[in-house]
């Protein structure tokens, strides 16, 4: 049985860490797309001389063109601008906006019955796009911010408890921007609510963290943002698809009703599996949760007001 195709539409630093995981771990075969002419070609023909040393046969290759994406099973796009320092997200709407339409047409002409997760930024606007320019149905169009977000609430509690890792859950909610909605109530250490270990303080100072975790990274780096996170997460929901895991994640989809949405995406707790996004699972939320997730919500309306697709 072969292996899936899976397409990356965008092979910069994201693109490069998606398909070094994906093959390497073999959950597909892969393509990297970009309009730089060589990069993914040269990126592919790396990665590919060095799976020996990781026992992989997966595919690799790298394409300038749309039609080496042809009946991909799941492209993953990170094609677009990133943040320099003192950037917003939004900052990069109308380039990243634009080379998202194109993206959404070739995409539609060759991969028709594709998977996508969209992770360009600004995130919830990207996939709204995406979406609407595709035509593709809700449940085979994600993107990823919450998983990452939610990873980096995680990160910070186990560094501050001394933990693993492994024993926190977390859930970050809303759009993918300052107005996030880290769900404290809901962030567990081995299943004992987080707020028995930590004091309110702690907790607001790694609440504040988390929402501008993205910016510090950006900061520091000064060339681009954050690609090794962001690449992981995207696996986390790549993986959840591809293997039918039915993975509980919050990803941004399109909530029509759900959450008392209407009609945009925006990131809330889903089941991720073969169907794609198969559920949206509501999480009771009290007035303060959803004062925050109205407001992050209404941030998200405000950046797809902007764009008319
Ligand atoms: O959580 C999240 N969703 C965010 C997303 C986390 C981190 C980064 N976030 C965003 O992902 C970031 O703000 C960017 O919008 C994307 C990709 O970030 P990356 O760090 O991978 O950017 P690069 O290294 O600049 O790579 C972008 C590639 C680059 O090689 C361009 O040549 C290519 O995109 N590109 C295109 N590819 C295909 N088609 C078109 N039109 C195109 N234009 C540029």
């Amino acid at each position: 049985m072969a292996r899936p195709k899976i397409a990356l539409i965008g092979g910069g630093n994201i693109g490069g860490v998606l398909a070094e995981q994906i093959a390497y771990r073999e959950l597909g075969d892969v393509v990297i797309f970009d309009v730089v002419e060589g990069l993914p070609q040269g990126k592919a023909l790396d990665m590919a001389e060095g799976a020996p040393l990781v026992g992989s046969d997966a595919k690799l290759s790298g394409t300038n063109d749309y039609s080496g994406s042809a009946d991909a099973n799941l492209v993953i796009i990170t094609a677009g601008l990133a943040r320099k320092p003192g950037m917003s997200r939004d900052d990069l709407l109308d380039t990243n906006l634009k080379i998202m339409k194109s993206v959404a047409e070739g995409v539609r002409e060759h991969a028709p019955d594709a998977y996508v997760i969209v992770i360009s930024n600004p995130l919830d606007a990207m996939v709204y796009t995406f979406k609407k320019v595709s035509g593709f149905p809700k449940n085979r169009v994600v993107g990823m911010a919450g998983v990452l977000d939610s990873t980096r609430f995680r990160s910070f509690v186990a560094w501050e408890l001394g933990v693993s890792v492994r024993d926190v859950s977390a859930l970050v909610l809303g759009g993918h921007g300052d107005t996030m909605v880290p769900l404290v109530r809901y962030c567990t250490v081995a299943g004992v609510p987080v707020t028995q270990f930590l004091s309110q303080e702690k907790i607001d100072e790694i609440v504040a963290r988390t929402k501008g975790a993205g910016g510090e990274v950006v900061a520091l780096l000064k060339t681009g943002s954050a690609f090794v996170s962001p690449a992981l997460a995207a696996i986390e929901m790549a993986e959840s698809i591809l293997l039918d895991k039915k993975r509980v994640l919050a990803c941004a989809c399109l909530c029509e009703g759900e959450y008392g949405v209407d009609g945009l995406y925006v990131g809330v707790p889903c089941v991720l599996g073969a169907g794609g996004v198969e559920r949206i699972i509501e999480v009771e939320l009290n007035a303060d949760e959803r004062a925050l997730f109205d407001a992050s919500l209404e941030h998200v309306r405000t950046l797809v007001k902007q764009i008319e697709v």
